[in-house]
């Protein structure tokens, strides 16, 4: 499982439902636990508006930097279960309110597309409260098949965004 050189690998971490706060805050300190994974940082917390029905609560988002030898599809299956622990049902409206979802949106330079993991994350370039944490902790970034991160913080509305801590 654990047979390769470590990839630096992003994570997206969002919650609006059940204290989204403390749940983001479970979910980064869940990241640190993970077997042959090393959590290197993590962005500050966001409050942001709901992309998707316009009802439902503010987020509250952040990015998480791993470096992980574990292979996609296993940090994928960590991830989801780490989701399921904190009372996030699988059932639910696109885009609708839930207690966490945590996203692969980027693995090293590399482009996978592979039955039910798509990375580079299909939404990155449109998501502010993905690119804003993302470049807080890698301004540098180059995202494959997108181009630097500050080009694609330029096609995004990020005044939307609050910083929260
Ligand atoms: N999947 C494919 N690629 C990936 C990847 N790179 N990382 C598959 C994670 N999962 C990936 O995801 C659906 C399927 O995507 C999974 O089975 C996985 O195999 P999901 O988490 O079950 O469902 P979802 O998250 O509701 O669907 P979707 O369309 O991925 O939603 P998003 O894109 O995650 O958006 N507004 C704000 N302000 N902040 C948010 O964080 N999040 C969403 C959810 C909507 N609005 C938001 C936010
Ligand atoms: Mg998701």
């Amino acid at each position: 499982m654990a047979a390769r050189m470590p990839a630096r690998v992003f994570i997206g971490v969002g919650s609006n439902l059940a204290n989204p706060v403390m749940q983001v805050r479970q979910a980064l300190h869940t990241l640190v636990w993970l077997p042959f994974t090393r959590l290197q940082a993590q962005s500050s917390l966001y409050r942001t508006p709901p992309m998707g029905p316009a009802w439902q609560p503010d987020f509250v988002n952040a990015v998480a930097e791993l470096r992980t030898q574990l292979t996609p599809r296993v940090l994928l299956a960590a991830l989801q279960r780490i989701e399921a622990r904190q009372g996030r049902s699988r059932k639910r409206l696109r885009w609708g309110p839930r207690a966490l979802d945590l996203d692969i949106l980027l693995w090293g330079a590399r482009r996978l597309k592979l039955p039910g993991l798509t990375v580079p994350h299909p939404g990155i370039a449109k998501r502010a409260f993905v690119l804003c944490p993302l470049a807080e902790l890698a301004p540098e970034l180059h995202v494959p098949g997108y181009g630097s991160i500050e080009q694609m913080l330029a096609g995004v509305d990020s005044g939307t965004l609050v910083r929260i801590r």
